[in-house]
C-alpha cells in the first residue's frame, strides 16, 4: 500500500495539475520580470512580455537560462527578493570552477523540505523510522534537504554528514537506523566496510536507502541492495532549483516522480533548443513555479533523460523522469564516439566487478588514449598474472562490444582507487587541460 505525504497533490488529476501549473507560471513570470532585471533583459531581447505567457503552453516563448547566466549574474544578479526576506544560501562544490549560489526565503525552505518529505514517505518512511543522513551538510544541499524532510516526517533524524565510516556503522547498529540517505557511491563504500568488519545485512536494520546526487546504474542499485540488505531508491535535484527532492522514486523503482506542482519539466534538443515530444530523450529543463528568492525560468540542467506519463502502480500521477543517462556536458567523445561513464559501469558490474573504477582520457599525437582502471576484489587479486591478463582482455572485448572502441583496461589492486564520501570522481579527461 502506497503512502503519500501530500496525496491531494501527488495523485492530482492531470487536468487539475495543469490548471495549478498554469496559474503558478503566470504569477511566477510576472514576479521574475518585475524583480530580476537580468531576466527581464533576456525577455526584452526576445520580445516577450509577461502578458504573452497565459499558460504552460506558452513556456517555449521564454528564453533559457544556463550555467553561464548564473556565472554572469553571480552573486546577486538573479535574486528576486530583497535580502531582508532571504534566510539561507546553499552552494555547489564548484569543482569545475563554476560555483552556483542559490538563495532561499523561509517559504522556499519549507517547500523544499516538503519535497524531501514526499521522497521519504514514498520509500515507506514514517515517524517510527530512524533516518541516518550521511550526505554532506553545509553548503551542499544533500544534508540540509533530507534533514529537513526527515524532521517533517517525524523520523528520528541522525545528522551524520558524510565520512567517518566506522562511526556511521556504529550509529547505524546502536540506534537501529532504518533509512539511510547518501550518494550511491558512499552507500557502496559503507556496504564494503560492513563486509570487511565481518558484518552482514542481518546485523543492521536498514530497510530503505535514498540515493542520488550522482549518476548510478541499475546494476549498482542491485549491488547496494545486496550489500546493505535494503531497497535502494533514487532521488534527483540540483542546487539551482533547491536541492534534492525535485524528483523521487516510489516503490515501483522505475524512474522518479517530478514534484511538478513546484518544478515544470521540459525536454529539449540540446543542440537546437527545440522542445521535444513526451518520450523523447533530451536535455531536461526546469522552471521553478513556486520559488520566491531564486526562481529560475527554463533552466537548462544539462542532464539527459526521458519523461513519461505512463500510469504508475503507486497511484501517483506526477510525471516521471528516467535516471539521468549522463550530462550533455559530461558526455565524452573519444575517437569520435560518444561515451557515457554509465555504459562502462554497466559492463563492469555485469562482469562481476565492484563499481570502483577510474576512466582516464588523454590525447597523444592527435590520437585519443582511453584507459580504464578497474579495481579487483581480494579474491580476483589472488589470481595468477596470466589469469589477470585474460580478465583484462575479456573486459576490453565486453566494453568494445558496447562502445565500438577499444579501451586499455588495467586491473588494479584492491583499495587502490580513492573512495568517495560524496560525489564520486569517475573520469579524468586530461584533454580539456590542453
Ligand atoms: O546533487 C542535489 C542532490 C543532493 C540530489 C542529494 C540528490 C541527493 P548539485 O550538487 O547541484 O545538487 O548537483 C546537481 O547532480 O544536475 C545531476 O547531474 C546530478 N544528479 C543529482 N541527482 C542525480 C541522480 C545535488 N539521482 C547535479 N542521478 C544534477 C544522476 C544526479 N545524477
Amino acid at each position: 500500500m502506497a503512502n503519500y505525504w501530500n496525496k491531494e497533490i501527488e495523485c492530482m488529476s492531470r487536468e487539475d495539475m495543469k490548471k495549478l501549473q498554469d496559474e503558478r507560471l503566470v504569477a511566477q513570470v510576472k514576479h521574475v520580470y518585475e524583480n530580476v532585471p537580468y531576466y527581464k533583459n533576456l525577455m526584452d531581447k526576445k520580445g516577450v512580455t509577461p502578458d504573452d505567457i497565459k499558460s504552460t503552453d506558452d513556456l517555449h516563448k521564454l528564453p533559457f537560462l544556463t550555467k553561464a547566466d548564473l556565472r554572469d549574474a553571480y552573486p546577486y544578479g538573479l535574486l528576486a527578493k530583497p535580502l531582508s526576506d532571504c534566510v539561507r544560501i546553499q552552494s555547489t562544490s564548484g569543482t569545475t570552477g563554476k560555483r552556483v549560489v542559490a538563495f532561499y526565503t523561509q517559504n522556499d525552505i519549507d517547500l523544499w523540505e516538503d519535497c524531501c518529505a514526499r521522497a521519504i514517505v514514498a520509500v515507506g518512511g514514517t515517524n517510527e523510522d530512524v533516518c541516518q543522513v550521511c550526505y554532506g551538510y553545509g553548503l551542499f544541499t544533500g544534508g540540509p534537504g533530507l534533514n529537513g524532510g526527515s524532521h517533517k516526517v517525524g523520523c528520528l533524524t541522525l545528522p551524520m554528514s558524510s565520512g567517518n565510516t566506522d562511526r556511521q556503522i556504529q550509529f547505524m547498529r546502536d540506534l537501529g537506523s532504518t533509512i539511510i540517505c547518501c550518494t550511491p557511491s558512499y552507500a557502496a563504500y559503507i556496504g564494503e566496510t560492513l563486509k570487511e568488519m565481518g558484518l552482514t545485512p542481518d546485523d543492521i536494520k536498514l530497510k530503505a536507502g535514498i540515493f542520488g546526487a550522482e549518476p548510478w546504474t541499475e546494476e549498482m542499485r542491485r549491488e547496494i541492495e545486496k550489500l546493505l540488505g535494503l531497497k535502494a531508491y533514487d532521488i534527483y535535484g540540483l542546487t539551482e532549483t533547491s536541492g534534492p527532492g525535485v524528483a523521487f522514486e516510489c516503490e515501483e523503482q522505475t524512474g522518479m516522480h517530478i514534484n511538478e506542482d513546484h518544478f515544470f519539466a521540459e525536454i529539449i534538443d540540446p543542440e537546437t533548443g527545440e522542445v521535444l515530444p513526451e518520450g523523447s530523450k533530451g536535455e531536461l529543463v526546469f522552471t521553478s513555479l513556486t520559488k520566491e528568492a531564486f526562481p529560475l525560468l527554463r533552466y537548462r540542467t544539462r542532464d539527459i533523460c526521458v519523461l513519461s506519463r505512463e500510469k504508475c502502480s503507486c497511484g501517483r500521477t506526477l510525471i516521471k523522469m528516467s535516471k539521468p543517462m549522463g550530462r550533455s556536458d559530461d558526455m565524452m567523445i573519444i575517437r569520435g564516439v560518444n561515451v557515457f561513464p554509465s555504459q562502462i559501469e554497466t559492463v563492469l558490474i555485469g562482469q562481476g566487478y565492484a563499481p570502483n573504477y577510474l576512466i582516464e582520457v588523454d590525447r597523444v599525437n592527435n590520437v585519443d588514449t582511453f584507459d580504464i582502471n578497474v579495481e579487483m576484489s581480494e579474491e580476483q587479486f589472488s589470481d595468477t598474472v596470466k589469469e589477470i591478463q585474460k580478465k583484462e582482455s575479456e573486459l576490453v572485448e565486453a566494453i568494445k562490444t558496447v562502445l565500438g572502441i577499444n579501451p586499455k583496461v588495467h586491473l588494479v589492486q584492491p583499495k587502490s582507487i580513492a573512495r568517495s564520501e560524496g560525489k564520486a570522481v569517475r573520469v579524468i579527461d586530461k584533454r580539456k587541460l590542453h
